[in-house]
């Protein structure tokens, strides 16, 4: 699962064999180039094998270009031949993807030993590698006598249990308690507060242009404003016109409320609630009735909530009015319109589940099976509780009992954790 795997780069010059490119922060000299780190050579191979940054520099830096984005999570530095003062001590390995934009992956001591490992945590494919000498040992200069780049499944070891009983694997489910229904909160506004008639990404519209105006006249966007003593008051004019409310998407409802003025004799009394996904304005496009009323009363002061038959999605909504409450009026007041979400169930009654055995699989579950299924601990078995498990027979009796041989499950428990059990009664029937 661990596997360790190196890739093998054997250099011989910056730029040979193609693709792969070195380049360093600085050399001694031409023949300590950055590339010698990667040459496959140790120094006591011959020549002058490693890379060395230049005298009176004791940081610096190589950077790989590789033959294609790699992940790269386990470094091996070889420094055999090179004097211990020389010896990075600190060290930091950055990727990139572009040579140019590096980002830092890992940091880390380095011991001073000749050879040394070092595995970080890396899961992103880089094209390029810069392996940084941040300190060293405290000469002159530094470097690499050999680099090794490699990759390790850093896949983390999973701790999963299932039980083996009666031929099939098991799993211990706990009490789950009763749950109650949950449901979304119907009464919620899906207005946003609007502050002109192109505000809050909404529109405001009303058909109510002309009449003669009072100083509440109000602008459509005083029905959107969360405030319930600003109005659209529009007098002298037939009551019959439409108050709308684009959104920049479809809008589901579910309900609708109206607030109770009864300042005068203006409120909506006969309409309809329409609903549109062409218009652009509030005015233009096509409408459908969702929702009739007749002879609607308020009362002063107080929401009157219009429930729908069923909810409908429209990108705009008008209120549609054909009369208001009195027969001979000549006006009409909306303070405040509300538009609410369909009430939705959002989780279902479940009643309590008592502790029981699940069957997971009747064959060896695979890998995944066990992530997925498998206990995570055996806490719910050894927790120092008295839980009761719904019965479980067992049948195969081959698997602790056959003649003489028998399968034995062996479990280490930490006695310092687990001190109090008591007794255990094993009972073959
Ligand atoms: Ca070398
Ligand atoms: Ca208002």
């Amino acid at each position: 699962m661990n596997e360790k795997i190196w890739y093998d780069i054997k250099m011989t010059s910056a730029n040979t064999p193609s693709p792969f490119v070195v380049s360093a922060s600085s050399m001694f000299s031409s023949a300590y180039d950055g590339w010698k780190a990667f040459d496959g050579l140790l120094v006591n191979d011959g020549g002058n094998a490693r890379w060395l940054t230049s005298n009176g520099t004791k940081t610096g830096h190589i950077t790989i270009k590789l033959d294609q984005l790699r992940i790269i999570n386990l470094i091996r530095i070889d420094m055999s031949q090179s004097g211990a003062t020389l010896f990075p001590t600190q060290m930091a390995i950055h990727g990139s993807n572009d040579g140019a934009t590096f980002k830092k992956i890992a940091s880390f001591n380095r011991p001073i030993e000749n050879i040394s490992e070092q595995e970080f945590n890396n899961n992103t494919p880089y094209l390029y590698y810069r392996i940084e000498i941040l300190a060293n040992n405290g000469g002159a200069y530094t470097g690499l006598t050999e680099v090794k780049l490699g990759y390790v499944n850093q896949k983390k070891p999973i701790n999963k249990t299932l039980i083996l009983h009666d031929g099939e694997y098991k799993k211990c489910v706990p009490l789950s308690p009763e749950k109650q229904e949950v449901w979304s909160d119907d009464s919620v506004n899906i207005v946003q507060k609007m502050t002109s008639n192109n505000s809050a990404n909404q529109i405001a519209y009303m058909s109510y242009g002309g009449g003669s105006v009072n100083t509440r006249v109000g602008s459509a966007f005083n029905a959107f404003d969360y405030a319930s003593n600003s109005n659209i008051v529009r007098t002298s004019v037939s009551p019959k016109g439409f108050l709308s409310i684009v959104f920049n998407e479809g809008k589901e409802i579910g309900a609708y409320s109206l607030y109770g003025e009864v300042r005068s004799s203006a409120d909506p009394r006969d309409f309809t609630l329409e609903g549109s996904n062409d218009t652009t304005n509030g005015e233009d496009g096509n409408w459908t009735v969702v929702d009739t009323r007749v002879n609607v009363s308020y009362q002063m002061n107080i929401w009157k909530r219009f429930e729908l038959n069923e909810s409908v999605s429209y990108k705009a909504y008008r209120l549609n009015i054909t009369r208001t409450y009195s027969p001979n009026s000549d006006a009409v007041i909306i303070s405040e319109i509300m538009f609410h979400p369909p009430k939705k169930l959002l989780s279902p009654y479940e009643p309590e589940k008592k502790s029981h055995w699940k069957v997971v699989s009747d064959a060896l579950p695979n890998e995944d099976l066990f992530i997925s299924e498998g206990m995570d601990n055996l806490s719910p078995l050894l927790d120092r509780k008295v839980t009761e498990l719904e019965p479980l027979p067992m049948t195969n009796k081959s698997e602790i009992s056959n003649g003489d041989v028998g399968k034995v499950f062996s479990k280490t428990l930490d006695l310092k954790k687990y001190f109090d059990i008591r007794s255990i009664r094993i009972e073959v029937k």
